[in-house]
């Protein structure tokens, strides 16, 4: 019987293995290898050590290395300078600074992927627009943009992934995802303290207690629903005046002027701002969030 070769190094690995022969670095090598092998001093061996790690890692020690190190965070978590509820643009922008300025920042947001509204661009197309005031901002996240007709192109997936590595990566940053606010603590008045629960457990409906995290200031970056603000005013009515009509050279000032601490150690920023205040709707143009952003981080800053 004729046997069919599969071209799948597990299905016929002996196909694969070739053989490293030692000679010295070619001219016709692959410029990259070249360099690799360069800067490590080791010869490139090709398909056999592929297929092998040096340093394997077993289920077991995967396990208990993330339970170390997510616990760890959320440890940490427990009690730090700032809350920031919501990881879309404004959320993400706010703690990148807060971080910068030295404080312990807690970013949760309850998706599995942050970002929030950036991703799809308007209706799907995944563009979004910014006006050329935030230049210096896309250039300080390493955002690369086109200028077209007065204003700024950026690709959506681009603005989402760059402020979400700014954000995540930051030393003095820890971002939750999975991770719903559902209340809020207060200590005499003051907002002092973020109620998160799994947003699995959220989502099933399980009757299970949630947990609390403290902090110094808490920032609502949940967008439209605006959930932190309207959980307070369930309790301490606050002046809220829903979102106004689309309107986007209004919509984009109404946010930063906005962005605002609205109780005792609590803030809004981003369509939150725009949701409890009245600011006009402004679809697609992301400079004023990125903004409203830096200006929470500023109070925020001032205030603690
Ligand atoms: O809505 P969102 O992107 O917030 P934003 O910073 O930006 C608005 C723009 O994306 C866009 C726009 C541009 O002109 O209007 O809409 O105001 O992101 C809000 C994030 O908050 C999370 C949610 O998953 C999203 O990523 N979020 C909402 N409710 C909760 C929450 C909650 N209860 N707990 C944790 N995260």
């Amino acid at each position: 019987m004729k046997s069919t070769k599969l071209p799948y190094p597990d299905q016929d690995e002996a196909a694969f293995n070739i053989e490293p022969v030692e000679v010295g670095l070619r001219k016709n090598r692959p410029r990259s290898k070249l360099l690799a092998e360069k800067q490590t001093g080791k010869r490139y061996l090709g398909g056999k050590n592929m297929n092998k790690f040096k340093n394997p890692v077993s289920a077991g020690q995967a396990s208990r290395l993330i339970l170390r190190h997510y616990f760890q965070a959320l440890e940490q978590a427990v009690d730090s300078d700032v809350i920031i509820v919501g990881a879309g643009p404004s959320g993400l922008v706010c703690a990148f600074e807060l971080g910068e300025k030295g404080y312990d920042v807690t970013l949760i947001d309850r998706h599995l992927v942050p970002g929030g509204g950036i991703w799809g661009g308007a209706t799907s197309f995944n563009k979004v627009i910014l006006q050329k005031d935030v230049d210096n901002i896309l250039t300080e996240f390493g955002i690369p943009y086109q200028e077209d007709d007065q204003a700024l192109v950026v690709s959506a997936l681009t603005l989402a992934s760059k402020l979400i590595f700014a954000a995540s990566s930051h030393p003095k940053v820890k971002l939750f995802n999975l991770m719903t606010a559902e209340d809020i603590h207060c200590t005499e008045g003051k907002v002092d303290g973020v109620v998160i629960i799994s947003s699995a457990i959220e989502v099933s409906g399980l009757h299970v207690d949630p947990m609390v995290l403290m902090s110094k200031a808490v920032l609502d970056a949940t967008g439209h629903d605006a959930v932190i603000a309207n959980l307070y005013s369930r309790r301490i009515p606050l002046q809220i005046t829903k979102e106004s009509f689309m309107n986007p050279l209004q919509g984009e000032e109404d946010v930063i002027r906005n962005t605002r601490m609205i109780a005792p150690g609590l803030f809004v920023a981003g369509m939150a701002a725009t949701n409890i205040s009245g600011g006009c709707r402004m679809g697609p143009i992301f400079g004023g969030m990125l903004l409203s952003g830096k200006k929470a981080a500023q109070l925020i800053a001032e205030y603690i």
